[in-house]
Parts: structure tokens; sequence; C-alpha cells
């Protein structure tokens, strides 16, 4: 079939309303045909077709091979900035997360209690048509503002975004951002005045020395870093690991700092003062495009490396060395910025220190340092107007509004998640609009839709979550799988996978600004449908026609894609890419600052910081101890899985079917428990996880344990992950907000090891 033929096809399949669906071929397929040995490659015409790996958020660029309606493999696309040909192991698992047979397969409403998971099958037109009728219940008795919408995945613009903004809520929000992102983005908008992006701008090309604070690269897999680090290890750059537990990256380290959890603040007041005391520092930069140098030499001055290394654990000599290896290779020298960053509640100081060591460094837009990206201009959709903008937030985005007044849904409500109250500035932050659903303060959200969001699995305190779940007039899940918050639905709308669907375009922020699009390799499998028909059915249902004005959603595409002079034909030509030049460079910019700070320079000291109350320089504050006979709880990434969504994935559950608790070897011994034994993990508040292996290893300080998210999954309908090691989330009943961007640090959390039930 060609690709005009196929995209005849396409047109049919998408652009059908619900009524015409089935006379249009949308009938349930069968999930994976049997072969008779012959390979797949000789059991017909192979398509191509362009898209984008769903499969975690990094989003590389892919080429899918299909056969017969079947996709077959899954390679990376070679155009593709982010991909550049590879995949990681979970992209490659793509083709068994779609074929997964535990997927959700028909729209479905509640017939029990909420929270049983008792369903019954009804039509999309049924399912939509309840939906639409809540809504507009909700809006009419208490305003667009009580409907709540989260969102992940790479279909959320669809809700979190279009249909929020069209609807007029403000409590639109993203786990990307106050469970991840958010203290990063906001410490790199209040020091440089700009975000950092979705794909941290590090200038690979001539690093000559990476410092990582707890980033484990090769744990955490992201194809183009894992590439970008094994080059730049390979051409001997040095590496400096600063982590409690003896990583995988750490294993590549010149150097390796076991620091003791939640003090890493101390120990970049204590680099900074090196750098400042020993001059080390890159004096011409700092003069030129920094300001507050003075108040900050000063603010360190008695934060030496003596007075770090009684905080952290770490030895006055690995502090005084690691900060001159440092500087020895500036400005080829950066402390990437992390991602997952929500740990301790005080994050956004933790980053904006660390922002101030690169900046004396003067990495800062020089060759080999931190690179200024920028994100292709791509006109949107004509809406007419509305009232609330840009507050979810999310992986992307350094899209946080930053005025003093947050703005307003039509009925002259502001965002319900205490933003400019409990916290100062940033993305809506999607825990706190949590408590809103049980108290109704400042107001009742009575409406949650849930857009490719793992509730039960994402956000501490479990136990308050389910209430609220309880609590609401309506709940919406729109997932892949029946993960364990869809039994809490009253309507379940199953997703067609990324490789079945169109998606929104996306604008990358990169060194070489770029678009990408997703095109479906095949038609939807089951009764699922894409979010954006979802959205727009929705829409039209609840009288938002003005902002579904489209027919189908190639013109949507095409019409977007006309704003930077191109199409849906010339992109497909392209190989589903637009690279664009950017401005990496301080030299790219005549002269001009880069720098969108009220001082146009990066602000060492910050009036913005000291105007609202908090400390202008960051200061070291304590966390909690862990109490006796109870470690601190971490957690992080397992190679082959992402999250909470892939442990069920047939081939990734065959290489990594349950987790394990990492305690150090001499503290197991010391508690008389095995390497590999059998233990139950209890937090301070008592809440109890499934049984889990131990690995007793050397690996990690004594007053931590580490296991591996997404495990433990209590949801009966994912027959694999199933009852599966144990949960992180389960024994996250606490986390610290942080009061400056409103994340959830959840790295405040205690356990004891517990051998017999
Ligand atoms: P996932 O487990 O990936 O995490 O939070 P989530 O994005 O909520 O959940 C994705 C959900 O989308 C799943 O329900 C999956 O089945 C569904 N899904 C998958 N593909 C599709 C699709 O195509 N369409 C639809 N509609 N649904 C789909 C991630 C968040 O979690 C982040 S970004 C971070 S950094 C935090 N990490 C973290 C942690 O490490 N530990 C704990 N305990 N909590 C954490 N919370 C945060
Ligand atoms: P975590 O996985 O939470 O975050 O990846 P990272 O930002 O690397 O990393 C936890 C690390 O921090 C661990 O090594 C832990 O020991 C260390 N740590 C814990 N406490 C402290 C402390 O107090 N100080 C210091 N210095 N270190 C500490 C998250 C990233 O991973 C994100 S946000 C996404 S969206 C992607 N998700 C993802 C995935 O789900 N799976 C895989 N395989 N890769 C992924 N890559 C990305
Ligand atoms: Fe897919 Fe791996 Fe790239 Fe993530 S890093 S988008 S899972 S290939």
């Amino acid at each position: 079939m060609s690709l005009v033929d196929l995209e005849i096809s396409r047109r049919t399949f998408f652009t059908a309303g619900a009524a015409t669906m089935a006379a249009a071929g949308l009938l349930p397929r069968a999930a994976h045909a049997a072969t008779d040995g012959t390979p797949w490659y000789r059991q017909g015409a192979i398509e191509t077709t362009f898209g984008v790996c769903d499969m975690c958020p990094w989003r590389c660029g892919i080429v899918v091979s299909s056969v017969n309606g079947e996709v077959r493999k899954i390679d990376g696309n070679p155009a593709d900035p982010k991909s550049r040909g590879m995949l990681c192991a979970r992209g490659q698992g793509g083709v068994s997360f779609m074929n997964d047979p535990d997927r959700l397969q028909a729209p479905m409403m509640r017939s029990g209690k909420r929270g049983e998971g008792s369903f019954e099958e009804v039509s999309w037109e049924q399912a939509l048509d309840f939906i639409a009728d809540k809504l507009l219940e909700i809006k009419e008795r208490s305003g667009p503002e009580a409907l709540a919408i989260f969102g992940h995945t790479s279909g959320e613009y669809w809700f979190t975004d279009h249909f929020s903004q069209a609807w007029g809520t403000p409590n639109a929000a993203k786990p990307s951002s106050s469970l991840c992102l958010s203290p990063r983005e906001e410490a790199a908008q209040l020091t440089l005045g700009m975000g950092v992006g979705g794909h941290e701008p590090v200038d690979w090309d001539g690093l000559r020395c990476l410092t990582l604070i707890g980033s484990h690269i090769g744990e955490d897999t992201r194809n183009t870093v894992m590439q970008d680090f094994a080059d730049m290890w390979g051409d001997g750059g040095k590496v400096i690991v600063v982590d409690p537990r003896f990583s995988s990256v750490a294993t590549k380290a010149d150097h390796w700092l076991p620091i003791k959890p939640g003090t890493d603040t101390a120990l970049l007041l204590a680099w900074l003062n090196v750098l400042v005391t020993e001059e080390l520092y890159d004096a011409d930069y700092v003069r030129g495009w920094t300001t507050g140098f003075d108040r900050l030499a000063a603010h360190v001055a008695d934060k030496s490396p003596a007075w770090a290394a009684s905080i952290t654990d770490l030895s006055e000599g690995q502090i005084i060395e690691t900060a001159r290896v440092m500087a020895e290779r500036k400005p080829q020298s950066v402390i990437m910025p992390g991602r997952h960053v929500t740990w301790y509640g005080n994050d956004t100081q933790r980053l904006r220190a660390t922002y101030l060591v690169n900046a004396l460094l003067g990495a800062y837009g020089r060759r080999g340092g931190m690179y200024f990206n920028k994100a292709p201009y791509l006109e949107e959709y004509p809406h007419p107007p509305y009232a609330v903008a840009g507050s979810a937030g999310g992986c992307s985005a350094g899209a946080a509004e930053t005025s003093d007044e947050l703005p307003l849904g039509p009925s002259g409500k502001a965002r319900a998640d205490g933003a400019r109250e409990t916290f100062l500035r940033g993305a809506t932050a999607l825990q706190e609009l949590i408590d809103p659903m049980i108290t109704g303060d400042p107001y009742r959200i009575e409406g949650l839709i849930v857009y490719g969001t793992n509730l039960l699995n994402s956000v501490p305190n479990k136990p308050r979550t389910r209430e609220a779940l309880a609590a609401l007039d309506l709940v919406v899940a729109i997932d892949v799988l029946p993960q364990e918050h869809v039994a809490w639905a009253d309507v379940v709308l199953p997703e067609s996978t990324y490789l079945e669907r169109y998606d929104t375009l996306w604008s990358v922020s990169h060194k070489t600004p770029y678009i990408a699009m997703r095109e479906p390799a095949v038609a939807p499998m089951y009764q699922t449908r894409p979010a954006w028909w979802m959205a727009r059915e929705l829409g039209l249902r609840v009288g938002l026609d003005a902002y579904f004005g489209w027919e189908t959603i190639e013109e949507y595409l095409d019409r977007e894609l006309r704003s930077v002079g191109s199409s849906l034909d010339e992109m497909r030509a392209n190989d589903g890419i637009i690279i664009q030049n950017g401005k990496p460079y301080l030299e790219d910019y005549d002269g001009a600052s880069p720098f969108h700070t009220p001082s146009e320079k990066i602000e060492l000291f910050s009036q913005q910081l000291a105007d609202a109350g908090f400390d202008p320089i960051p200061e070291y504050e304590s966390t909690p101890e862990p109490p006796r006979g109870f470690y601190r709880l971490l957690y992080g990434r397992h190679p082959v899985h992402t999250f909470a969504k892939t442990q069920n994935t047939p081939a990734l559950n065959e290489r990594y079917p349950t987790n394990e608790v990492w305690i150090n070897a001499q503290a197991a011994a010391s508690e008389g428990i095995r390497d590999g034994q059998e233990v139950w993990l209890e937090n301070q508040d008592g809440a109890r996880s499934g049984p889990i292996a131990v690995k007793a290893t050397e690996r990690i300080r004594s007053d931590a344990v580490f296991m591996p998210h997404g495990f433990g999954q209590n949801a009966p309908g994912l027959t694999r992950a199933h009852g599966k090691g144990a949960s992180d989330t389960e024994l996250q009943t606490d986390y610290a907000l942080d009061p400056i961007s409103g994340g959830a640090g959840m790295r405040i959390n205690f356990v004891k090891i517990v051998t017999e039930v």
C-alpha cells in the first residue's frame, strides 16, 4: 500500500463521527496475528511511518515498520535529533506495549461502587453523552473551575491544554510539574530568566567535566543522554557523581561523593566557597553576565568545606578537590540540572545553588557548557479568546506563569492549588488540587478527568487520593490500561496507543529547534480512539464548537504547519522532522542579553525572592533525620521500565518482573537480614508495602534504602504486574511542599524493615 492509499484509509478511520464509526470500518482488530515461521519482513509489503516514541516522556523520533496492518518493528529515526537512529530498551518494547492483552478495549461505565472496579461496556455515544451532561451540570451549579483535569503522556495537550482552556478551568495539572520538574524550572526562571526546557541544554560536544547530583544516567535511560554521556566519557571527560548510592553512572565516575541524603545544598555552598576563595571562577564572565557577586561572596565566606563536611558526611578534601576539578575545566564544566528534583521541599533553593555554581564556571552560553535552547514558533489553531492560559506546565514547559496575579477562570475563581498562599509561583501543583476535592477549600472541585496519569501510583498520600476520588461527583479515566485508579472512574475511555494515532505536533526546545510529528502506523485496536478525537467529541457536546473548528486532524496539523511555511505532506517527505537554526551561544546575540531576568543578567542574588520574603541567596536547611530503627526511603528509575506504566508490558516484564530493595550490607547483617530475603517495609505512619526481596549491598549508605519506582501494583487487571514487588508510592504518605515552586518533596518518608507479617 502506498503512502497515498494509507492516507486515504487513515482519513476514513479518523474523520468518522461516533455514529458513523462502525460504517467506516472501525471494528475491533485481532490483537496479533500468529506467523507460520515466515519472517515478518517477508509476510507482505513493509509500510513505514514516522512517529514519536511514547514509552517515556523523552519522545525520541521513531520509524515504524508494519506489515499487513501489524506493527512489527520500531527503529530510531536517524533524522531525529533525540533518537539519532537508536532507541532504548523501553522504546523497543513499544510493540509489546501495544499488544498487551490487558489493554482497555471499549468505553465502560461504572456498574458497582467507586473503587470496586465493576463496569459494563457501553457505546462511545453513551459514554460521551453521559460525561457531557455531567460536565454541564457541574458548570451550571459551580462554574467551570469545579472541573480539574490531570494529564501526562504525549496526548496530554488535548485535555490539559486545549480542552481545559476552552472549558475555562485553571485547575489543569501535570505530574511532570509539581512531582518532578517545577523546582528546577522556577529556579532557572528566577536565576537566568529562562526555563531549562524538556531537553537539558548541556552542550555535550566539547564538555570536559560533568557533575551529576542525584541523576543516574544508565538507570535513567533517556536514549540521547546515554549516547551523549558515552561519547563524553569515551573522550576522557571527567565525571563527578554525588549520590548516596553507587549508581550505574557512579561506576564510571572519577569521583563518587556518597553524600548524606538531603544535604546537597551545603555541598553546593561549599563548592561556591572554594571557587570564590581560591579565585577559581571565571572572573570576566562573572563581571559581564552576573549580578550580586559581592553579596554571594560574602554569603559563602563561612560556608567552608569543613563546615559542609560535617553536614554532608563527605571529607573536606573531597569537597575541595572536586571543586578544583570542575574549575580546571571551566567553562566546559557543568552540573547537569536534575530532572526529578522534588526531593525535600526546599528544592528550588538547591537548584538555584546548582545554577550559581554553573554561573561561576561561566558555563551558560559557552561552547561545551550549557547552550541556550529555543522552541520553534508554531501558530496555534485559532481559538476564540479564553480566560485561562498557561497554567498546567509540564516536561517541556518553561510555561509557568509568573506574574503576581493568577489568571482567573470565567466565573472569577483562581486556581484551587493554594498558589500565592502556600507557595509562591509556577505551574499548577497537581497534588494540591486533591484537598479541595475533599474539603471544598477554597472551593470544591467536583469533577475530575484523569488523562494518562497513574493517579494512585504517582501522587503521594494514596489514602487522601482515594478519599478524594470517593468524594467527587464525576471521575473520568482516559487510559490504555486498567491501572489502579481506573477502578474509581464513573466512565472509562480507552485510548489508542501512540502507534495507532495522530497527536499534536511537538515544537521542541533544543539547540537546533525542531518540530516532530506522530502519525498512526496502524488502525486503532479494539474500540479505542485517540485523545484528539475524544476531546473534540466532548467539546462539540458541551458547546465548545468554536475551539474545535477543524473537520479532520490532518486539516488541523496542516494548518499549524503552514504557519512555519510547511505542510503535512512536506513533513512526511522530510522524515517527520523540521529542523531550524537556534542561537545557542552568547556570541549569537551580538552583545544583547539572552537572560530575561529583571537585570538582564544571571541573578546570583535574587531581588525577586527577597521581595517575596525568601532567601535571596540559597541557605542550607536541614531535613528531618530518620527516626531510630528507620531508613530514609529513596527511589528511582529502573533501566527497562518507565514510572509505573510498563511493568505489565510483556517484553519488559520478562526482563525485570519485580523490584528489590537495596539495603547496606552491614546494616542488613546487623538486623539479621540476608541478601535475597523477602521482607516488608513499613513507614513512619504505619503504611506497609507488599513483600520485596532484599539486595544487601555495599553500594548504598547505611542510613537509606533504595527501590525502583513503579512496582507493587494493586490493579488485578494488570495480570503480569499485579502484586509483584513493593510500591514506593504506598510508603509515601507524607511530602514536603516546596514553598517557592509548589513541588512535592517525597524523600522525607522513612521505612523500617519488617521480617514477619
Ligand atoms: P506513569 O506511571 O507513567 O506515571 O507520573 P505518571 O505519568 O502518572 O503513568 C502514565 C499513565 O498513563 C498510566 O496510567 C498509563 O497506563 C497511561 N498511559 C500510557 N500510555 C497512554 C496513552 O497513550 N494514552 C493514555 N490516555 N494513557 C496512557 C509520572 C510522574 O510521577 C513523574 S513525571 C515523576 S518524575 C514522579 N516520579 C515518581 C517516583 O519516582 N516515585 C513516586 N512514588 N512517585 C512519582 N511521581 C511522579
Ligand atoms: P531519580 O530516578 O528519581 O531521578 O531521573 P532522575 O532525575 O535521575 O533519581 C534518583 C537518584 O537520586 C538515585 O540514584 C538516588 O540514589 C539519588 N538520590 C536520592 N536522594 C538523594 C539526595 O539527597 N542527594 C543526592 N545527591 N542524590 C540522591 C528521573 C527522570 O528519568 C525522569 S523525571 C523522567 S521523566 C524519565 N523517566 C524514566 C523512567 O521512567 N525510566 C527510565 N528507565 N528512565 C527514565 N528517565 C527519566
Ligand atoms: Fe522511547 Fe527510550 Fe526515547 Fe524514552 S528514551 S522516548 S522510552 S526510546
